[in-house]
């Protein structure tokens, strides 16, 4: 199957808002790596698993992000582990993830799972308040971010969270040359091709969001940077 080391564009789905069965058809059938299913808040085990099977109808690949652990169920093709790296709370670290091994430790199949270097800069996304997340990071500290998600914690990602607002393209390609073998994830106030386009020259895979709800045609305008890098 397709993996996360192939993906050059995803789309992400809220399971706390709805979309028809049209525009669902259309973002499944885009020809994006994959679809993932996370949100900040209101993310229940019905609305995942609603939302997971109206996917299932399709081809395309399927993963969870986890938000809570109420809402992690079986099913999907991977699931994806958020470690908010600049928070302050340890809990966005590893809390839920301890919590989730001390309740399901001896049934998980850890091939499935991929831990994310989550750092988070948009101050006012609901994540960013959620966490306390130190959105003040200037180069330097990214840098160093990504060096030590790459070098020290190795994990296969780093994920650049502007969630809500389109970030800055300097800050993206900072942290992209701290990187070698992590790949670097955006994701943050997508709405056009050019936005898109614009970040995927410093990130990896590009993830499209809001704009799935608010204006279909221009989301999936987006998925046209798939193909070779140039
Ligand atoms: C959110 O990074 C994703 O976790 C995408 O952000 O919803 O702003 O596109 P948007």
């Amino acid at each position: 199957m397709y993996e996360i080391n192939d993906w050059q564009h995803v789309f992400k789905l809220d399971p706390a808002k709805s979309i028809d069965d049209d525009s669902l058809q259309r973002i499944c059938e885009s020809g994006t790596d994959a679809i993932v299913i996370g949100g900040t808040d209101s993310v229940t085990m019905d609305n995942v698993l609603d939302l997971m099977s109206r996917v299932r109808r399709y081809t395309v690949p399927c993963v969870l992000e986890i938000s809570n652990l109420e809402s992690v169920i079986p099913g999907f093709d991977r699931y994806l582990v958020p470690s908010v790296l600049n928070s302050p709370n340890v809990q966005f670290h590893n809390g839920l993830l301890i919590e989730a091994l001390k309740e399901y430790g001896h049934m998980l199949n850890f091939d499935e799972f991929t831990m994310e270097g989550y750092i988070v800069l948009n101050h006012d996304s609901k994540v960013a308040k959620l966490t306390a997340a130190d959105t003040t990071l200037d180069k330097e500290a990214l840098y160093a971010y990504g060096q030590m998600i790459e070098h020290f914690y190795r994990f296969p990602v780093c994920y650049i969270e502007y969630s809500g607002t389109y970030g800055d393209v300097e800050m993206v390609k900072e942290v992209k040359s701290a990187l070698q073998h992590t790949r670097l994830v955006y994701g943050g106030g997508i709405e056009s091709l050019e936005q898109a386009r614009e970040m995927f020259q410093y990130a990896d895979t590009v993830v499209v969001g809001n704009i799935i709800y608010r204006d279909l045609k221009q989301a999936l305008e987006t998925v046209k940077i798939k193909g070779k890098k140039g």
